[in-house]
């Protein structure tokens, strides 16, 4: 990578190979009348226009959907047919329509406007609260109503009693903004076919070839050992880059079809409009308290504005990880929750940092921090009256979760302790003689890592290279979160080798690695485990080499920084020297190791600074706390909090994906229009650890890579909602964007009430 050598996936090239571009629907809902290629195919250098018809006429399937769990009373999710290219109708801006191919990019472009397409345009609905009123467009026959699927969990009748008992009810309602994932590398990818073999080969930008794999194979009609997938760098995924896209599986059936490669290298402006999307949640909280300010229960309702149709996660983001943590770090056993998943004409929604947790995490943490508000409680302090106490772990949740372990007290009390939490007036006090509204903000988090996920059976190969180096082979591909690191220094904790002989493959097109590609969190817990034990397995085969080696009795070895040695005398031999002696004898495998479910968690507290004749926010200070269980290398999770913490910041300052309600076109297609955080967002950020190992996997760690996205979206939302509080205004939502912050001030300077900025009247329509 630092010489320049990084192969990213635009970067492959196969001999022969033809290039390809989408044309794409240049509107929210139609029906295609005709579609004629006639034109394109004359250009010179053309080779050919794939369309819907001949993608039915191969007999390719639809795109899968999948969620593990099932709606109220039992119903299941409704999988409207997801074609890769639209057949008969288009249902979002952006979605193809139809592959161009010819022997460059630039013909391939410029053909793509010769297709003619004769549409009749239908009406358009991009706003799931609009899409679930009766008269509504309705976007696919067998999904009456737009509504997919009607999800519960949690005890309603409980939650009902009590808050028949509370003293006091708080409210908060709030509208989880659309955002795009937008990872460095726009999509790409180069698919082949090998007609002897009858198997497609992929470049793809992807987070792990067993993802990709699983989810193509039903799509093509092969199974899954027939589609090799090669993806060496990769620009980033943040969720986005978890499941297949049309896009993937119509280069595949082209390059069949036309016996050559074929290529395709999105541009970000495509990425706008075809990558998943995610969020995109209305949400409204309750909250039911006693005298004495204990929590008696919560109850919550979302709905989800899904896209145009299902995708791969989308389900399962919007259900189970939103009722995994569905209290929260409380205990409080009486919490009812809802969810409606509808259709609209914007692109599919799925996977994004978090995946769920941070729009449950969001909902409880702004709610119990207007609660606490409310009833005129430290919100350090009203937290801490309602946490589950350490005495009780393991906890069983009532939507039936079971948190394993930790220590939220604890947790709490580093973190008030580290922010400096008591004093904070005086930074307030002095904030305001600069003229400055000064806020302050806590989340206490958590999040679930391995909690109903799609593969808990993982896989590591631990193979030894003639030179003595070692080879490892995941199904987890790494793309910015270290593996390379943390997988070769568990290996090298065991086996003694030294850490930079160690490699590690993800995607090797022909060896296919079972178990959970780079998600949810994961990755360490379950990857990194069976990597302990594929090198704990190293160490028990070696001792009988080694006994024949030294010629002594197993009894009389130790093993200790990577040699035999033969107690109490000099005699010894090397791993190493071992697995170059014997090749393959000290190769391991394990497979089939199933993990349990870990819930990190852990407190943050922010604290942002106000300049009221502009709006701009500034995150002055920021102290995170966070629970990972066992942690393998600080200056990763460091890394990867203050990520994660960066952008779940970004997305509360403003980073939104407006579709039009008009027109259904969508508004913030660049970066002239869609603000991306920048490196410096979160100032003077700490990360402290406070790890509470589990025992439901060998390593005791816990997930990081989202926790930073869940933690900080709530407090940094919180302590902009402090901060206002001083400047009169009393309740305000995400996005916390300049203008709106600006606005709610200069209305509260007046007295006059605030002119609703669109994303209010959104809540407060779909409240009504
Ligand atoms: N780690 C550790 N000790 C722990 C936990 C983790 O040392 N107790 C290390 C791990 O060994 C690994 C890293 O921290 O090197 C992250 O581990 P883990 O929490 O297991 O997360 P994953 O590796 O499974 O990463 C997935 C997660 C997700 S779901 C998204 S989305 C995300 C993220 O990671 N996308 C990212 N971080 C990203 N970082 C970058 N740079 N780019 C993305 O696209």
């Amino acid at each position: 990578m630092l010489q320049g050598r990084g192969r990213y996936v635009s970067d492959w090239n196969v001999p022969g190979q033809a290039h390809g571009h989408f044309l794409r629907a240049d509107r929210p809902h139609a029906r295609i009348v005709s579609l004629d290629a006639s034109g394109a195919l004359a250009m010179p250098g053309v080779v050919a226009v794939l369309t819907g018809d001949d993608v039915a006429a191969a007999g390719a399937q639809s795109l899968p959907a999948a969620a593990p769990m099932k709606g109220r009373g039992g119903a299941e999710l409704l999988k409207p047919p997801h074609p890769m290219l639209a057949q008969g109708r288009v249902r979002y801006v952006g979605e193809p329509v139809a592959l161009v191919i010819a022997e460059t990019a630039a013909i391939a472009q410029d053909a793509a406007e010769a297709v003619m397409v004769d549409y009749e345009d239908l009406p358009a609905v991009v706003r799931a609260s609009d899409a679930l009123e009766s008269g509504a467009p309705q976007l696919h026959e067998g999904v009456p109503g737009n509504l997919v699927l009607d999800f519960e969990g949690g005890d309603a009748a409980a939650t009902d009693a009590a808050f028949k008992r509370a003293v006091k009810v708080v409210s908060l309602s709030a509208y989880h903004t659309r955002v795009v994932g937008n990872p460095m590398e726009p999509r790409a990818c180069v698919g082949d076919w090998d007609g002897e073999a009858g198997s497609y080969t992929l470049h793809a930008c992807t987070q792990g070839a067993s993802a990709l794999r699983g989810q193509m194979a039903p799509v093509l009609g092969v199974p899954p050992e027939k589609i090799f997938i090669v993806a060496e760098e990769v620009g980033g995924g943040f969720g986005v880059r978890f499941n297949t896209y049309p896009e993937y599986c119509a280069v595949l059936l082209a390059a069949k079809r036309l016996g050559r490669p074929v290529k395709w290298v999105g541009t970000r402006s495509e990425m706008f409009l075809a990558d998943e999307q995610a969020r995109d949640i209305l949400h409204a909280g309750e909250i039911a308290l006693d005298a004495d300010g204990r929590i008696l229960g919560m109850r919550f309702d979302f709905v989800c504005n899904m896209g145009a149709y299902v995708a791969f996660t989308g389900a399962f983001v919007n259900t189970v990880n939103l009722v995994n943590v569905a209290s929260g770090v409380y205990e409080v056993q009486a919490v009812h929750v809802q969810a409606k998943l509808v259709m609209t004409n914007t692109v599919p929604t799925a996977a994004y940092r978090g995946a769920g947790r941070p729009v449950s995490s969001y909902a409880i943490e702004r709610l119990v921090d207007q609660a606490a508000h409310e009833i005129g409680m430290d919100p350090a302090a009203f937290r801490r009256k309602n946490l589950v106490p350490k005495c009780r772990f393991p906890y069983r949740i009532i939507t039936g979760f079971e948190y394993d372990c930790g220590d939220f007290e604890g947790v709490l009390d580093k973190a008030v302790r580290e922010s400096d939490w008591n004093a904070f007036a005086a930074r307030r006090e002095q904030a305001a003689r600069r003229g400055r509204l000064r806020g302050r903000g806590m989340s206490a988090y958590i999040e679930s890592s391995s909690a109903g996920g799609f593969a808990p059976y993982d896989q590591a190969t631990l193979e030894w290279d003639v030179d003595g180096g070692v080879t490892l082979y995941a199904a987890s591909h790494n793309h910015g979160q270290g593996h390379e690191t943390t997988y070769a220094q568990i290996v090298a904790g065991v086996l003694g080798v030294p850490m930079e002989s160690i490699r590690l493959k993800s995607s090797v097109p022909d060896r296919i690695i079972t178990g959970n590609p780079t998600g949810g969190s994961r990755s360490l817990l379950g990857i990194g485990s069976v990597m302990l034990l594929a090198a704990q397995e190293v160490v028990k085969k070696g001792m009988a080499l080694a006994s024949e080696e030294l010629e002594t009795a197993h009894a009389d070895l130790e093993f200790l920084e990577g040699e035999y040695r033969v107690k109490g005398t000099d005699r010894k031999v090397s791993v190493v020297a071992l697995a170059r002696k014997h090749p393959g004898k000290l190769d391991a495998d394990i497979t089939g190791q199933k993990v349990g479910a870990t819930f990190p968690n852990g407190c943050h507290i922010a604290e942002v600074e106000i300049e009221p004749e502009t709006g701009e926010v500034e995150i002055v200070r920021y102290t995170a706390v966070d629970d990972a269980g066992t942690i393998v290398n600080h200056q990763i999770v460091e890394g990867q909090m203050q990520g994660g913490i960066t952008q779940g910041a970004g997305h509360i300052l403003g980073e939104q994906a407006v579709y039009d309600r008009d027109t259904g076109q969508l508004l913030t297609g660049s970066f002239m229009d869609y603000p991306m955080p920048r490196a410096v967002l979160v100032n003077n950020l700490r990360v402290l650890d406070h790890p509470v190992p589990t025992k439901t996997n060998p390593l005791g760690a816990k997930g990081v890579g989202e926790a930073g996205v869940t933690g900080s979206m709530p407090c940094v939302m919180n302590a902009i909602a402090d901060a206002l509080r001083a400047a009169g205004v009393s309740r305000f939502d995400m996005p916390a964007n300049q203008e709106r912050i600006w606005a709610a001030i200069r209305a509260a300077k007046a007295g006059s009430p605030r002119a609703m900025a669109v994303e209010d009247v959104h809540v407060a329509e779909w409240r009504r």
